[in-house]
């Protein structure tokens, strides 16, 4: 399984448009309402990553931590586009895959070898950065899970591979909030019965485990012990529109979120109608101040494009999730889309 993230995405696509910021610390910042200082860092370069500014944090603390950064306001579309020609580059692979995220894939190749793996993770690197100029980090690895845990360890600019027999050594000393999927209260909760490494998890009884985490917890005692059976929801053909936008502060109730769904409502739906498409799911994506994400999606009997249907449906898929933890940063997403003349689905 081969992951990949791109480095500092949002800043990076900045770089390419305005090669005069490179090399400079640079951050990108918030949703276009809030002024400039108020807002949250949605990303950064690595560069400006040196002074210890990070992605979620306010931009009056990064301000505080260098004065002389240069910001510069998140333009979706744009950041859309350039996803889409990686997303498309990549499905050029006899792979399985599947899209993560915004800046993420996944891709499973039959291969025979470690070796066959990163020829060809260092070819996808150079194709990538020939024909968008951005830089990525592949990490490679049995399972899904396990992949992003070695990409994010070899970021920027990486490639890296760990196979069987050198995984449980790469996870030992890893905290165990390193695992996707595992946030600040599981964390608290194992590290209340001395849990905190990986390699601790690994020699705990699972049935403490399983009466802890449930079956979440006899999962992470699997990973634990160096298997990683997650697999790829192939997705490369699904064509889906979506927005999503780190609020400025944790959101607790669904009034704090009400204008930002009408809003990206409103963006997707524009979206929707400028490309003559009709869609037949509506989705939505919550991510707690935890950093844990959770999706919920409804399909719809027949096509639509109405924003009313998204509005409604978005607003009552969020308020389960809503109730649950504090928000952060919310998305609304219409897919299995179809070409308006309905004749034939587009794909
Ligand atoms: P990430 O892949 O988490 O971060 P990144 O690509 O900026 O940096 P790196 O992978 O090198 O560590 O997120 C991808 C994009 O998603 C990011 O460029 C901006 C956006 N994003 C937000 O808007 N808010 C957030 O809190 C985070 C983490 C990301
Ligand atoms: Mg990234
Ligand atoms: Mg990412």
């Amino acid at each position: 399984m081969l992951y990949i993230d791109m480095d500092y995405f949002f800043a990076a696509c900045e770089e390419v448009r305005h090669q005069e910021l490179k090399g400079k610390p640079l951050v990108v910042g918030s949703s276009p309402e809030s002024e400039k200082l108020k807002g949250v860092v949605q990303t950064c370069n690595y560069e400006a990553r040196a002074f210890g500014v990070h992605s979620a944090m306010r931009t009056s603390e990064a301000y505080k931590l260098n004065p002389n950064m240069a910001y510069v306001q998140a333009d979706w579309n744009y950041y859309e586009e350039i996803s889409k020609r990686i997303m498309t580059l990549l499905s050029g692979y006899k792979a399985r895959m599947e899209a993560d995220s915004i800046d993420e894939a996944v891709l499973e190749f039959e291969v025979g070898s470690y070796e066959e793996a990163l020829a060809i993770g260092k070819e996808i690197k150079g194709i990538v950065r020939d024909k968008t100029g951005l830089p990525c980090t592949i990490g490679i690895s049995s399972g899904k899970i396990f992949a992003k845990m070695v990409c994010d360890s070899a970021k920027p600019d990486g490639l890296k591979a760990v196979g069987q027999d050198g995984i449980k050594e790469f996870l030992k000393d890893r905290s165990v909030g390193k695992i996707p999927g595992v946030g600040r209260k599981t964390e608290e909760k194992l590290a209340a019965i001395g849990i905190k490494t990986i390699g601790d998890l690994s020699q705990a009884d699972p049935m403490v485990l399983i009466d802890l985490l449930g079956s979440f917890g006899k999962e992470l005692f699997i990973l634990a012990n160096g298997t990683d059976t997650s697999s790829i929801v192939d997705n490369a053909n699904v064509v889906s529109i979506g927005r999503e936008r780190t609020l400025d502060s944790n959101a607790h109730s669904m009034r704090e979120v009400e204008s930002l769904i009408k809003m990206l409502t409103k963006e997707v739906i524009g979206e929707v109608r400028r490309n003559n498409f009709v869609f037949k799911s509506i989705g939505v994506k919550a991510r707690y101040s935890d950093f844990t994400d959770r999706l919920k999606s409804r399909s719809l009997n027949n096509y639509s494009d109405s924003e009313e249907l998204v509005l409604k449906t978005a607003t009552s898929l969020l308020s389960d999730l809503v109730k649950e933890k504090p928000v952060r940063k919310i998305g609304v997403r219409v897919s299995s889309l179809a070409s308006r003349g309905g004749q034939k689905s587009l794909f």
